[in-house]
């Protein structure tokens, strides 16, 4: 049997039958679309004189990078053309845009995420989520929806192959871009998080300013096979959040990126609504979790579009020990 494309997976998600709703086929299609684009795009590089700065900032006081912009360009147009998007919102964007009205979806997105891995040819990617619109306007505030009222969500990684990640709600698939026929291919069934793990990514170079259950988890890690984990960890930090998710929905790990000392008035560096949300639900799908330091991540009430927040997820088991040590602070 050949491999399916991600049309025919479309056509038969769940292997019972029958189809994704036809508007949202239709979004996952443009949206594959866009990725592939943007994969061109990245991969052309400084051939096409598209590295560095725009000379931008965007609502997040962060420099923005030409890709940046134009990714961010090509995911808005698609989200217009596609005729099934209420409204979006991106990481670029101090406000949703509104485009088609009595459209069923709202979708939030980081264009390109990784930013400053774009000039130095280190993997990045495009992370979107996938809400129900409201009746009515769909303006910034009927974004603010918990995570777990996501339709689907996925993300797009561009690096030594361009795959493509997607959980419609029951589980989650993965597709690789074939160069030759520009099709999506998919290549994965069904991706399982491993209970267990023996590997975490987080910057260390922040570790001054950890809160004390962080420290303490990463402290019981670095101990190794003799101190309270009994096993010996290794590290990774690519610094791009696409490729230290796609690393740990692969093969098992924690990826953190958690609320600090620096500025105590910020509750994490990473955005909820088109970060840690769609990784979250992604995540869980595949058998993981995800904790603020307080509550699952998928069960926070959003109070702004551009909100932070405070990120582990991954391995279940590694998950829980987080959990416990703040529970018990
Ligand atoms: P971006 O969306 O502007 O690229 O910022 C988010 C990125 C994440 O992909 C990554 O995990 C993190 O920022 C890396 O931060 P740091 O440079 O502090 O390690
Ligand atoms: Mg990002």
């Amino acid at each position: 049997m050949t491999a399916r494309t991600l049309r025919e997976f479309l056509a038969d998600p769940k292997g019972d039958g029958n189809h994704a709703p036809r508007e949202l086929s239709v979004l996952i299609e443009a949206i594959s679309d866009s990725c592939r684009t943007i994969s061109f795009l990245v991969s052309r590089g400084a051939l096409a004189g598209i590295l560095g700065s725009a000379g931008t900032g965007n609502v997040q006081g962060e420099e923005q990078k030409q890709l940046d912009v134009l990714a961010n360009d090509e995911m808005m147009a698609m989200a217009k053309a596609s005729g099934v998007v209420a409204a979006a919102a991106s990481e670029e964007e101090d406000d949703a845009r509104q485009f088609t009205p009595g459209a069923p979806y709202l979708i939030t997105f980081d264009p390109l995420d990784g930013s400053s891995n774009i000039d130095v040819n280190v993997s990045i990617g495009t992370i979107f989520s996938i809400l129900p619109a409201k009746d009515g306007p769909n303006g910034n505030d009927a974004f603010l929806q918990p995570g777990r009222n996501q339709i689907a969500a996925g993300y797009c990684v561009y690096g030594p192959q361009t795959t493509l990640i997607l959980t419609l709600g029951h589980g989650v698939v993965g597709f690789t871009l074939d160069p030759a026929g520009g099709q999506w291919v998919q290549t994965s069934l069904g991706m399982n998080i491993p209970a267990k793990t023996k590997e975490f990514a987080i910057n260390m170079s922040n570790i001054r300013h950890w809160a004390d259950p962080v420290r303490k988890y990463i402290d019981d890690c670095l101990a190794g096979e003799h101190g309270p984990c009994a096993k010996n960890y290794n590290m990774r930090w690519i610094a791009s959040m696409v490729a230290d998710v796609h690393r740990v929905l692969t093969r098992g790990g924690v990826f953190m990126y958690p609320w600090d000392k620096r500025e105590p008035n910020k509750p994490g560096k990473l955005r909820l609504m088109y970060e840690a949300n769609p990784m979250s639900l992604l995540v869980e799908q595949a058998g993981g979790k995800s904790f603020d330091g307080k509550q699952q991540i998928l069960d926070i009430q959003p109070t702004g579009l551009h909100q932070r927040v405070s990120v582990m997820l991954g391995s279940r088991e590694e998950i829980e020990k987080l959990e416990k040590l703040h529970a018990a602070q």
